[in-house]
């Protein structure tokens, strides 16, 4: 029997990117809302330090950091890196290198396309931190090896799958399979899978969940669940954008045993801030007044005398219905106006507001008619675009002049169309 205690999609390093607060926590150097993301951390590892009697191993299912992310080379930011390396020591010092730490790589904090890791520095200076990142994987496949640390002293072997698309193509995606016989249990051990990956977006593999390992530590979902009864996601540390306003995040303390159901502790975090969305309705006959003291209603329980950014709410204010496009234009502006008066203003504790305007469908009123503002541009865009033309190629290089006019004119409407907002 072993005690892990299972966490992941950390994300150290995310910062919030637009309509918030310009404030610090410590100035020049870490946000709010950044520093949500520290504060979890180092709870995270006091209280492991303080229950170390009763921890064999910490397992974290990938995305340490947020960034470097997709198409963002940024390394993460250098409060991040310092908040693990301070953390890791502290901890390794208190439980005298007796717990090891057990890493892989996510889709986060790795760069694409480089052997490098912004792990490298850090495992380097913890000789029980074992990091596994998506190169050590990659070797693993090319020279068809298993991918597992095991600990015969504990009687526990992990089997890493750091993140990868193996589905990107077909020849990945047969090698993939082949390497995956690898990572078959062998049954022999209390067995535990570290996996970043899940169905969403089809980076689980169908055998990884099929294989009879006596636990499977997932992450890369950030909702904690019960994902089958031998696997698990512990969720995320907090959550990032409001798609995930409604997410458990935490961490799982779990005891293993070969062939038997893992007992399974839940950590949820309390909430030290409102994060939510609030729906307005909006139609043809709503004023702007109207909206604002709507708004006013809706923002009135944030009212405040004393802003405080360790507790200041993230909202985001959803428009729904329909509005016509010239309301809409003018509604905006004021919108604007209204926004950074109450992130910048200190009489609400908001730290962060965002208007989202996605959800209503615009429409053009009569003094905006595309064929209204074709007259604007040109005046007769037919015999304008064919006089255009005519200067630019000659029917005699074989085209349909006339075909290549309507074309253009069907462009223009389609594109006007687009911009009132309309969806075909
Ligand atoms: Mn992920």
């Amino acid at each position: 029997m072993v005690k892990i205690i299972h966490l992941a999609d950390t994300h150290l390093g995310f910062r919030l990117r637009k309509n918030f607060k310009n404030d610090w926590f410590k100035f020049g150097e870490i946000r709010w809302y950044e520093n949500d993301f520290y504060k979890r951390w180092d709870d995270f590892f006091n209280y492991c330090i303080v229950n170390k009697d009763n921890i064999d191993f910490i397992v974290h299912s990938g995305d340490i950091f947020h960034t470097p992310f997709g198409e963002n080379p940024f390394p993460p930011p250098e409060p991040a890196r310092e908040v693990v390396v301070k953390s890791l020591k502290t901890f390794f010092k208190e439980t005298e290198n007796k717990i090891p730490i057990i890493l892989i790589d996510g889709n986060h904090g790795i760069y694409q396309g480089y052997r490098y890791s912004i792990m490298d520095s850090i495992t380097s200076i913890f000789p029980k931190f074992h990091y596994f990142s998506v190169w050590d994987l990659k070797y693993a496949i090319t020279n068809t090896q298993q991918l597992t640390l095991e600990f015969p002293d504990k009687c526990t072997r992990f089997y890493l799958f750091p993140y990868f698309e193996f589905n990107l193509n077909n020849d990945i995606k047969i090698e993939y399979d082949k390497w995956i016989e690898k990572q078959r249990p062998k049954e022999d051990m209390v067995e535990i899978a570290v996996v970043h990956g899940s169905d969403i977006d089809n980076t689980l593999h169908e055998k990884v969940k099929s294989f009879n390992y006596s636990y499977i530590a997932l992450g890369h979902e950030h909702n904690q669940r019960k994902f089958s009864d031998n696997a698990y996601y512990s969720g995320s540390f907090v959550p990032l954008n409001f798609d995930e306003v409604n997410l458990s995040n935490g961490y799982l303390e779990v005891i293993i045993e070969k062939n038997k159901k893992s007992v399974v502790k839940n950590h949820i975090f309390e909430k030290n801030r409102v994060f939510e969305e609030i729906d307005i309705e909006v139609d043809p006959s709503t004023t702007n007044n109207s909206i604002f003291s709507t708004l006013e209603e809706k923002i009135e329980p944030f009212k405040t005398q004393k802003w405080e950014g360790v507790s200041a709410a993230r909202l985001k204010i959803i428009f729904r219905g329909n509005i016509s496009l010239t309301s809409f234009w003018n509604l905006s502006e004021e919108l604007r106006a209204y926004q950074s008066r109450i992130i910048s203003g200190g009489s609400y504790n908001i730290l962060q507001l965002i208007f989202d305007w996605h959800e209503v469908s615009k429409y053009l009123g009569d003094e905006l008619a595309p064929k209204i503002i074709e007259e604007y541009i040109l005046s007769n865009p037919k015999e304008e675009f064919l006089e255009y033309i005519h200067g630019k190629i000659k029917p005699a290089e074989g085209y349909n002049v006339d075909l290549l006019a309507e074309i253009a004119i069907e462009a223009i409407e389609t594109s006007l169309k687009k911009f009132g907002g309309e969806t075909d």
